[in-house]
């Protein structure tokens, strides 16, 4: 079937960017499903990275039709910044192809998504200040503005101000600011949505016309399945579903056309942003593991907190996507370690004398946030396997590593990235 799914096992950062791109290569279009420019995915392609936010990581690949599809929060403002970049360095994103019924992220909703944070105190979720929850809960809410609202000045200045009604009486009662003003609003939406308009499309009949030809889409989630508002970290959350059942809802393609749901996962965690996070190094170990990866956000630059590699969060994974197969990244950064600890369960304190033992995923935050990790240690290794192309080339240490991932997480490694380049990659099957 030529409906291809690619979400995150964990809390983002997986290298989703370079999987797409390197999947994109034998694609017809790649579709955004989910969240907006909170996301942040690296491609590297030769000498050049392009770090990618709104725009589909298919942009850079000129064989593909990248979409933006209905699911997808668009700041406007961001996508033409992200357009203009990508131009002056010889990226065509003509192709480009935006769902006419995607949400729009007006200034108002980064407003606001500052202000709560603010006023959330210690409750805080540490959002990227994108202005994501606040677009949604806007769509949810039946106040939101969509792309082809853009189109339409009499609509759009009815819906600003039904979607700035209440919001301003907060802004001016409860958080002591100053409101915003309707045909300011209207009048700057309205010129981006002239510059948007030979974009604009209906996106769930190109792809399902596409499917229907038998071209391939890949579905390219951003975030991953522990940022799910309903499958994840709850409230320590995205404010959309990046599972796969998000990129049906976020298309508008049924799920009887999809025939792979790949699941990337890194070799170790990170998150960035507040919530439990049980693997989580507070040591030499961690700050080692994120100067030897490099993470550091892409969208704010913020150092992503890490931790050991957690199959009770790729079991999950598997489980909540369907996945068919697991692409393993960033297994180069592990080089060098004497010994990796893989958490295998979680034990938590009961708090009357009692300890719980889960090797599922507790679905209680409460419990959750107590977790502390079971570990089983496998030997490291010291090789560098950045070159090797063959299952078979990696140190045994490394494929007993990489087996007992795939043995754990209950579904097959298909691929193993081994460094940030497009051809560090090991297809094993
Ligand atoms: P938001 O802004 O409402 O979506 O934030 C809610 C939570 O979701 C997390 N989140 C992310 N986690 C990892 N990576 C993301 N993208 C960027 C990247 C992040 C960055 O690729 O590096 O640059 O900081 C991403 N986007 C949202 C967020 O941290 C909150 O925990
Ligand atoms: P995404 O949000 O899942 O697309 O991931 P990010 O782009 O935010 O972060 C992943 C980072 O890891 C990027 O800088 C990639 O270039 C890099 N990367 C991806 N795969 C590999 C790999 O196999 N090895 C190494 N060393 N880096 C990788
Ligand atoms: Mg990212």
């Amino acid at each position: 079937m030529p409906g291809i799914i690619l979400i995150g096992t964990q809390w983002g950062d997986e290298g989703k960017g370079k999987a797409t791109d390197l999947i994109g290569t034998k694609v017809d279009y790649v579709a955004r499903f989910n969240g907006g420019n909170n996301a942040g995915h690296t491609v590297v392609v030769g000498d050049e990275t392009y770090a990618l936010h709104l725009l589909p990581s298919g942009i850079v690949n000129p064989q593909v039709t990248p979409v933006i599809g209905n699911g997808v929060v668009v700041d406007p403002e961001v996508l033409f910044k992200e357009i203009d970049g990508l131009e002056s360095r010889g990226v065509d994103c003509s192709r480009l192809r935006v769902s006419e019924s995607a949400q729009i992220i007006a200034p108002y909703h980064r407003v606001l998504d500052r202000v709560t944070e603010r006023f959330l105190g210690k409750h805080k979720i540490g959002t990227t200040g994108r202005g994501i929850g606040p677009a949604y809960a806007d769509k949810i809410n039946r106040v939101g503005i969509r792309v082809h609202d853009l189109l339409d000045a009499e609509r759009l200045r009815d819906k600003v101000e039904a979607s700035l009604h209440q919001k301003n009486q907060m802004l001016v009662k409860i958080y002591d600011s100053s409101p915003i003003d309707v045909d300011e609003t209207t009048d700057e939406l309205l010129k981006l949505g002239e510059r948007l308009k030979p974009y604009i499309a209906n996106t769930s009949l190109l792809l399902n016309r596409a499917l229907d030809e038998g071209k391939t889409v890949l579905f390219e989630g951003g975030q991953a399945t522990m940022l799910d508002v309903d499958h994840g970290t709850y409230p320590y959350v995205t404010s959309s579903n990046p599972t796969a059942g998000g990129a049906c809802t976020g298309t508008g393609v049924g799920p009887t056309k999809i025939g792979r749901v790949i699941g990337i996962a890194k070799a170790y965690v990170t998150r960035v942003g507040e919530g439990p996070f049980p693997t989580e190094l507070n040591d030499d170990a961690g700050e080692w593991l994120r100067n030897q990866g490099h993470e550091f956000g892409v969208t704010t630059g913020r150092p992503r907190r890490c931790g050991w590699f957690d199959t009770v969060v790729t079991r999950y994974a598997t489980q909540v996507n369907g996945l068919t197969d697991i692409v393993l990244t960033k297994l180069d950064v592990l080089t060098g370690l004497n010994e990796i600890p893989i958490c295998v369960a979680y034990d938590v304190d009961n708090g009357d004398g009692t300890h719980t033992r889960y090797e599922d995923m507790p679905v209680d935050q409460a419990a959750f946030a107590k977790a502390t990790p079971v570990y089983e240690t496998m030997p490291g290794w010291t090789e560098d396997i950045s070159h090797a192309h063959r299952f078979e080339d990696l140190p045994a240490a490394t494929q007993a590593y990489v087996k007992r991932l795939e043995e754990l997480s209950n579904c097959r490694i298909s691929a193993i990235g081994t460094g940030p380049q497009r051809d560090h990659i090991i297809q094993v099957r």
